[in-house]
């Protein structure tokens, strides 16, 4: 919501990187510009708005086709009855047999692609480049400013205590590009970056097995102490971010029966500011204390806007699973920390028995807010994730009841929800479940899974590239959460029905898409990714931060009637729109470029589970 003119050189940098055509051509090829695993389906898109040719080769990188010799040959498929924007031809380029490991370039006639690798390794980096963006968007101590922020938040708003009584409730992560802190979003990226390191524990042991004697290594990093700052702790660093959410989230919940889930409202949105120099005013005195609402499971807002919550279920499920799950990363490295976890993880979960239902985010002056509707996922969620701490009985109960509720309701086969209805984006909770269920349970909890993608695969069904999202808000989470529901699912059944497709979607996020981009600010290096994003800190520092996930490809129509929302420059993508979805470049538009912290935790999730 915050505008600001850029200067034309960015604009015209950007022209220069959109790619790729050849002179004289108006042939364009999309690649995976991060690149390819030898074993995976590889398959590049090439469209134009004359006919394509019929055969296309691979070169290695950075060599003229004159003097190069053609590491491989292949065939087009061209792609009948679906267009995109302008471009009326479409084809893919399948080299999934090539396996070769290297660094190479796609031909088809004059038009070339970006360069990619083949390499077995090629994701490894990735989720630790992406925790790069979660530093920089942590509250209470900033490690990507060397600076406090927000060390006043907060005083209460609802809840069993006199409105405007102090509260402590410091850290956690700034929600995008403004400066609030949600429960909604940050126990979700808590519990998906704590899951992230377990399942990244159980496929290094797998890895050990099969290299005997071998010590196994952990993907991830030790670069960053407990708070962000270089230097190692000998903690993985997924596992320092992840406890940066439990510490926050521990502060929402001060008593048995209290959870609070919302610091700052949209008086946040008071013009571009750094962190540390807050001006917000709510009520308290510009820049001083914000305010924390406290989850009743009523409808809640102190302007001119209410949200419409019947419960508090979806946050409390979720922080249960976070807190489980905290427990069981922590209870060697930290026992007293582990058992806390434990502990908080119960209570909360008993408030959401009490309160079944969803509490909403709350806006004050303009009418965005998340808006969840969902919250048997979260709970089946949680009590999976507690049944695996305690061995207690009743939350496995809990947990196949809670899984037949949540079924495979979502947004998947949807044209248009709410923003955030169904949150988050893909049921953990039937993964979580899997290998404790019975084996009827488990048939039914495989089949949720593949009910959502195969309406998935039908929508994708509508466009040239097969991506099976709506372009509503956030579609990129909505790609996310559709590639790690396919790699969930193949890790629970063997079953590789969807892996084409799965790696359509995943592609999609790295360049195979209409205007030729990552969705990753500054990955990969040298390529064609978000150099605009909105993202205040950038802006103000002239900085970039590698990693964060933009929210990504909207419908147009949505584009268009978006409050505030303005491009500030020459468009370069302008050639690659179309009414199904625009994607902007741009630091005015906070509907498709503004990189998100909960997507972000997701897609380390998902890179990791690629590996
Ligand atoms: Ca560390
Ligand atoms: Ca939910």
């Amino acid at each position: 919501m915050k505008r600001f003119r850029l200067p034309l050189a960015a604009a015209a940098l950007a022209i220069a990187l959109h790619g790729a055509a050849a002179s004289g051509t108006n042939l364009y090829i999309r690649v995976n510009q991060v690149g390819y695993r030898p074993g995976d389906t590889k398959i590049a898109m090439a469209f134009s708005t004359s006919p394509i040719g019929s055969a296309f080769a691979i070169y290695p990188a950075g060599q003229a086709a004159s003097e190069a010799k053609a590491a491989y040959e292949g065939k087009v498929t061209v792609i009948e009855g679906v267009t995109w924007g302008k471009w009326t031809q479409h084809a893919e380029l399948d080299f999934s047999k090539f396996k070769t490991q290297g660094r190479y370039m796609l031909r088809v006639g004059e038009a070339s692609s970006p360069a990619f690798a083949i390499d077995d390794k090629v994701y490894e980096p990735l989720p630790d480049q992406l925790l790069e963006f979660m530093r920089e968007q942590q509250c209470g101590y900033n490690p990507w400013l060397g600076k406090p922020c927000h060390t006043n938040d907060a005083r209460t708003a609802y809840g069993p205590l006199p409105f405007g009584t102090e509260l402590d409730c410091t850290g956690g992560w700034h929600d995008a590009a403004d400066l609030l802190k949600y429960l909604i979003t940050s126990a979700n990226a808590t519990a998906q970056l704590l899951l992230t390191s377990e399942i990244e524990k159980v496929s290094a042991d797998r890895r050990a097995q099969g290299r005997k004697g071998v010590a196994h290594t952990n993907m991830f990093k030790d670069i960053v102490n407990a708070r962000g700052d270089a230097g190692s702790n000998g903690i993985p660093d997924v596992l320092d971010e992840g406890r940066w959410g439990l510490e926050w989230m521990l502060k929402l919940h001060p008593t048995p029966d209290a959870l609070y889930h919302q610091v700052a409202d949209d008086r946040d949105h008071c013009g571009p500011r750094m962190p540390y120099a807050e001006i917000a005013d709510y009520g308290w005195g510009c820049g001083s204390n914000r305010v924390v609402y406290c989850a009743d499971g009523k409808p809640q807002g102190l302007g001119k806007y209410k949200s419409t919550a019947t419960g508090v279920a979806n946050l409390a499920g979720r922080y249960a699973a976070a807190m489980a799950l905290g427990q069981i990363a922590f209870k060697k490295l930290d026992p007293a920390f582990a058992q806390r976890c434990q502990k908080a993880g119960i209570e909360v979960y008993a408030l959401g028995q009490a309160k079944e239902g969803a509490q909403q985010g709350n806006s004050y002056k303009e009418p965005y807010r998340y808006e969840e509707t969902t919250w048997a996922d979260d709970m089946e969620w949680g009590a999976a994730a507690l049944y695996r701490v305690t061995g207690d009985k009743h939350y496995l109960e809990d947990a196949k009841r809670y899984a037949k509720l949540a079924a495979s309701e979502s947004w998947m086969g949807q044209e248009q929800t709410k923003h955030y209805q169904y949150y988050p984006f893909m049921n953990t909770g039937h993964f979580m479940l899997y290998d404790l269920a019975d084996r009827e349970t488990q048939q039914l909890l495989a089949q949720y899974y593949r009910d959502g993608i195969d309406r998935c695969v039908r929508m994708g069904k509508k466009n040239p590239y097969r991506a099976g999202v709506p372009f509503i808000w956030c579609s990129n989470n909505l790609i996310v959460a559709l590639v790690t529901q396919c790699l969930l699912y193949e890790r629970m059944t063997g079953d590789m029905q969807y892996h084409a497709f799965m790696v359509r979607q995943r592609d999609w996020l790295l360049g195979r898409n209409p205007w030729g981009t990552s969705m990753f600010t500054d990955i990969p290096a040298g390529g064609v990714y978000p150099h605009q994003p909105h993202l205040t800190t950038t802006w103000l520092t002239h900085r970039t931060v590698r990693g964060g996930l933009v929210d990504g490809p909207i419908y147009e129509r949505i584009f268009k009637t978006q409050l505030g929302v303005k491009i500030q420059q020459p468009d370069p993508f302008a050639d690659f729109q179309s009414e199904l979805a625009v994607y902007h470049d741009d630091h005015g538009d906070y509907v498709s470029n503004e990189p998100t912290m909960d997507g972000t935790a997701s897609a380390i999730l998902m890179w990791a589970l690629s590996n």
